[in-house]
């Protein structure tokens, strides 16, 4: 920890999809995260451990150790840690009610914010009703669209030569994008109904790797991300103002940058 940069404090984190065991779990940037900052309570939404890689290969480096042990430090240094799991580690989901070394393991949870808001907490899977091919696609740019383009033109020249006809990869990936993002916003409105059903403010979830914070009719869903692709963290401040951090992009940003964000953040309507 640098020691011009306090530790920031929060009081509530929530992470999800960290995918413990498998080669695309940035461990290095959680463990990064988990040591700058300090929180009262920590929810864990789900897909922390990838058991289905884990049956078919091992691949446990010491820092996928290392961020275990630190979750467990916090619960015995008296960190409230639940425990909802995904459908990664739905063996997890066995051990409902139980407590583990400070841990609670729950199907989901209620979760009050300080400024008396209910959230339902959960990982998603339950409402993801399509596959997921493909929805990586709906993460490419501008410029990924444009080398697409780009190579649809040389792809059918090759294949004009070859005698084939023309085929048009981008209106492929274009139906894909639209297929990828339809996914999406399906998911969101359904995780965002079974909030309205069971009677509280909003919905935190996991499950597709997307951090989000919206309303939707009326009720807020929020999605804090994940630590294959993106790196981020959902948090709590004490007034109970929701913020999702991207903690990839807050490292790169110089110390400097970081310290003149601060100030900015203090400025803002006092904790209640
Ligand atoms: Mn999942």
């Amino acid at each position: 920890m640098s020691a011009d940069i306090p530790a920031l404090r929060f009081r509530t984190v929530f992470l999800s999809d960290i995918h413990l065991g498998t080669r695309g779990c940035q461990a290095e940037l959680l463990l990064d995260f988990i040591r700058e900052m300090e929180c009262e309570t920590l929810y864990l939404v789900g897909d922390i451990i990838d058991g289905w890689k884990l049956k078919g290969g091992w691949w446990w480096p010491q820092s996928h150790n290392d961020v275990v042990q630190k979750i467990l430090r916090m619960a015995r240094k008296g960190c409230q840690v639940i425990y909802v799991p995904g459908n990664h580690d739905d063996m997890a989901r066995d051990y409902c009610g139980v407590h583990f070394g400070g841990v609670v393991v729950a199907r989901d949870a209620i979760h009050e914010t300080a400024d008396g808001k209910r959230y339902l907490v959960l990982h998603g899977d339950e409402f993801d009703g399509v596959t997921r091919h493909a929805r990586w696609l709906a993460f490419l740019g501008d410029w990924a669209y444009r080398f697409v383009l780009a190579l649809n033109t040389v792809f059918n020249r090759i294949r004009r030569r070859l005698g084939f006809g023309y085929w048009s990869l981008s209106a492929y990936l274009k139906v894909k994008v639209k297929n990828a993002l339809q996914f999406i916003e399906n998911f969101e409105a359904a995780v965002a109904e079974e909030a309205r059903r069971r009677g509280v403010d909003g919905v935190i979830c996991g499950h597709i790797h997307k951090a989000e914070m919206r309303d939707i009719d009326g009720v807020a869903y929020v999605n804090d991300g994940d630590w294959v692709e993106s790196c981020t963290a959902l948090v709590e401040h004490f007034d109970g103002r929701l913020e999702i951090l991207e903690w990839a992009k807050m490292r790169s940003w110089s110390v400097i940058d970081r310290l003149r964000r601060l100030p900015a953040k203090a400025e803002e309507p006092a904790a209640a």
